[in-house]
């Protein structure tokens, strides 16, 4: 070959008769590629292919015939393929080993933390007021976009009981053209702990005991009080934990927060920091103490079901998403707190809360497994318009998310789990891998290339992409600190507990006593009341009271606090929606009013529950509870129309109630749910002879919160006006002011 044609351009590659691609990739999008077949839609899909949760098929099982997983249809799944009808079964029997086998593997390990937990669908939509801080499009104005919330506690395994008391998780995917949202709260706005690296620490010392794993889903043990009365960082938490915050009455009446600062960004590009609180419509309402240990044994699923049902009954839960915004200055600061701690708040007086958009769940999930236990939350799923700050608990988070579906989940592919599917079209180049679904067409799946067109592109600065801000990043050197700004840890605890009603700070010294009372070691309880010290002198004084134990000197200064009256929930008055109305009748008592009032209940979007001595009918009306199956802490308010007695051949109850023999005055049942729903300070209303039962039972019309009348409807006229404060809070003995 002579040297000119060796310098020649060779010819490019390519197949005979097809136009020879360039060398270069290309620049410009050209017939962008597809999105990948199984990610495009978040439609979910039964086994068979066919769509699920339509009115045909939403609760049933597919298709005429039973079928192997292949579809061969089946004529027997009762009997094993036997060597004669008492011999052992034979290997070959393919049906009987499809079946035992996938049931072998029906579980996946529980979440790490937050395995109980409850999850509905609902809708987002923005109110647009955010459009001055974000160019996020899902809280532009109007724009509406399909959410999935998951609530949880944290400590227990995934069939603990709901009202534990524990921090509650409030995760919300929202499903944006621009991608999946994550917004991944707490209903307690602070945390543990200052840094990530804490996490194992923490959750180690929450969980049961190593060696006889118990207690379950408690904070109440030596461990978890070891740690956070030696880690100072945790009291804060610990102290929104002691409140009644730590045993909400439901999920809808709870309020969410992010709890890390976040920044958002502008059309403009201009940047603000940002934290994001979730109001709910209900209002924040809690469960006294008695009601939640009474409820972890008579319905360990009252969260799980209370949500289910007010959606099922139409009663949709409701909560405005807000965000505090601050300036994004160099220090991360704002009054003097510091923005990257996550154990501190912003008191909402100094920054108040912008409502931005408004959250409707009105959606049950179709298959619990498929989509609570499957859905895979992560802090770092943001859309353009939203980023995280360098908060170090926000920074280990955003990897343990991820991390932690590896195991959970089964492999890299969770995203394409159909409850995880994003509405935004997905063209990555992530392939294979456990549980791949997608069936990828094109044979380059790396850029740059030329092979696939050059497919996909990147996005342009105009193409709405997520942008990496150019934040600046303090020059300093590499340590394992925090920074000087973190080592207050008390302040903000007396802030919050100054912020406390009377009645609130007397539940907090309650649950304090009970809490450290069921510890054993005496270093423990002792080195938490020296924090209780720190705190407030009353506080610890009542507490070490309470355990027999010296109260502490404070060891640091007690700086007054300016409280924020928005840490209460005393005080305000919120709609009554779902709320559970118990009637107590009898055959003898005044009936002729309960129809119309059981109307008037439910038009005021509550639940009317017949309470009767049977089942089936009394005086023509239907019952829904008996004496024998009801409990104060399913209804929110007792109303009496009749006068029950006991039976006469009985000493008392013909359940396992217990309680002593009673005497005539009244059935011994009705006597227990008065005096449950005295003690919860729950309204109480009675007319005709439920007045009598009152009486015979020991509460007269004067008491607070106790309304008699002459008709049902006038007395549930003043009973409503009651329910709205939630509690009748004067009837709590209080000790502290
Ligand atoms: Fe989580 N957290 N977390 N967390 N978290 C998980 O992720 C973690 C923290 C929260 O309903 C896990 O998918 C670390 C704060 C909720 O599926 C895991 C740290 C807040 C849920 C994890 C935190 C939360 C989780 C376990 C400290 C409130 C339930 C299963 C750096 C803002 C999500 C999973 C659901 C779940 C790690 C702290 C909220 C292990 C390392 C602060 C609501 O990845």
């Amino acid at each position: 070959m002579d040297k000119a044609a060796e310098m020649a351009t060779p010819e490019p590659p390519g197949r005979p008769g097809v136009e020879p691609a360039s060398f270069d990739e290309p620049t410009e999008p050209r017939e962008p590629l597809p999105p990948k077949p199984d990610q495009s839609s978040p439609d979910m899909r039964t086994a068979t292919g066919a769509p699920a949760g339509t009115e045909e098929n939403a609760r049933t099982q597919q298709g005429a015939y039973l079928t192997t997983s292949t579809g061969a249809r089946v004529r027997d799944s009762d009997h094993s393929l036997k060597a004669g009808p008492r011999g052992p079964i034979l290997m070959q029997d393919h049906h009987f080993r499809e079946k035992i086998t996938h049931f072998d593997h029906e579980r996946i390990p529980e979440r790490v933390v937050h395995a109980r937990g409850s999850g509905v669908h609902g809708v987002f939509e923005g109110y647009g007021t955010a459009a001055d801080v974000t160019h996020a499009g899902f809280l532009q104005k109007g724009v509406t976009t399909p959410v999935f919330t998951r609530f949880s506690t944290v400590l227990g395994s995934r069939g603990s009981a709901d009202t534990v008391r524990d921090t509650r998780g409030f995760a919300t995917k929202f499903y944006t053209p621009e991608g999946t949202f994550d917004l991944v709260a707490n209903n307690i706005p602070v945390f543990f702990i200052q840094d990530g690296i804490k996490f194992p620490d923490v959750i180690h010392a929450g969980k049961p005991h190593p060696d006889r794993e118990i207690p379950q889903a408690q904070s109440a043990h030596d461990t978890f009080w070891d740690f956070v009365s030696l880690h100072t960082e945790a009291q804060h938490h610990t102290m929104w934990n002691m409140s009644d915050r730590g045993i909400p009455r439901s999920y809808r009446m709870m309020e969410g927060f992010g709890v890390h600062t976040f920044r958002m960004i502008n059309a403009e590009g201009a940047t603000s920091l940002v934290k994001f609180h979730w109001k709910p419509k209900l209002g924040v309402h809690s469960l006294t103490w008695e009601e939640a240990q009474l409820i972890n044994g008579i319905d360990p699923d009252f969260h799980r079901r209370d949500l289910f049902d007010a959606i099922e009954s139409g009663a949709f839960p409701e909560w405005e998403l807000g965000i505090q915004v601050f300036e994004d200055n160099p220090e991360q600061e704002f009054a003097g707190i510091d923005l990257l701690d996550p154990t501190k708040i912003v008191p909402e007086e100094l920054a108040p809360v912008q409502p931005i958009g408004r959250l409707t769940l009105n959606g049950n999930p179709t298959n619990f497994f498929a989509e609570v236990e499957q859905v895979a939350f992560h802090p770092g799923h943001l859309p353009p318009g939203i980023d995280v700050t360098d908060d170090p608990l926000l920074q280990a988070r955003l990897f343990s998310y991820i991390d932690t579906q590896l195991t959970r989940l089964g492999g890299p592919n969770y995203n394409q789990i159909p409850i995880n599917r994003p509405h935004a079209p997905v063209n990555d180049m992530l392939r294979d891998g456990y549980h791949q679904h997608a069936d990828h067409a094109g044979v380059a799946p790396y850029k740059p290339n030329t092979l696939d067109g050059g497919c996909p592109f990147f996005a342009g600065a105009d193409d709405r992409a997520f942008e990496d801000l150019p934040v600046r990043v303090a020059e300093s050197t590499k340590v394992r600190e925090n920074p000087a700004t973190f080592d207050d840890h008390f302040s903000q605890v007396r802030l919050f507990w100054a912020s406390m009603s009377p009645v609130e700070k007397e539940h907090i010294i309650r649950a304090y006593s009970f809490e450290l009372g069921k510890c054993y070691d005496n270093t423990i309880k002792a080195r938490q009341l020296q924090c209780l010290a720190n705190i407030d002198p009353v506080l610890c004084s009542e507490v070490a009271t309470s355990l027999g134990l010296p109260a502490p000197e404070p060891t640091v200064p007690l700086t007054e606090e300016v409280p924020s009256p928005a840490l209460s929930q005393v005080g305000g008055t919120w709609p009554a929606d779902g709320r559970m109305v118990g009637i107590v009748v009898d055959e003898d008592g005044e009936l002729g009013g309960v129809e119309a009032l059981k109307s008037t209940i439910f038009a005021a979007g509550m639940v009317p529950l017949i309470i009767g001595p049977h089942g089936g009918t009394v005086g023509g009306i239907e019952v829904q509870r008996t004496f024998a199956t009801a409990r104060s802490v399913e209804f929110d308010v007792l109303l009496l129309a009749g006068r029950p007695m006991p039976a006469p051949d009985s000493h008392g109850s013909r359940d396992d109630k217990g309680g002593a023999p009673s005497g005539p005055a009244l059935d011994p049942r009705v006597q227990l749910l008065l005096d449950e729903v005295w003690r919860h300070a729950k309204v109480i209303g009675a007319w005709g002879d439920g007045t009598a039962a009152l009486e015979a039972a020991g509460y007269s019309g004067q008491l607070p919160g106790v309304v008699t009348g002459d008709d049902a409807a006038s007395v549930f006229t003043q009973v409503q006006e009651l329910m709205a404060s939630h509690r009748v809070w004067d009837r709590f003995p209080v000790a502290v002011s």
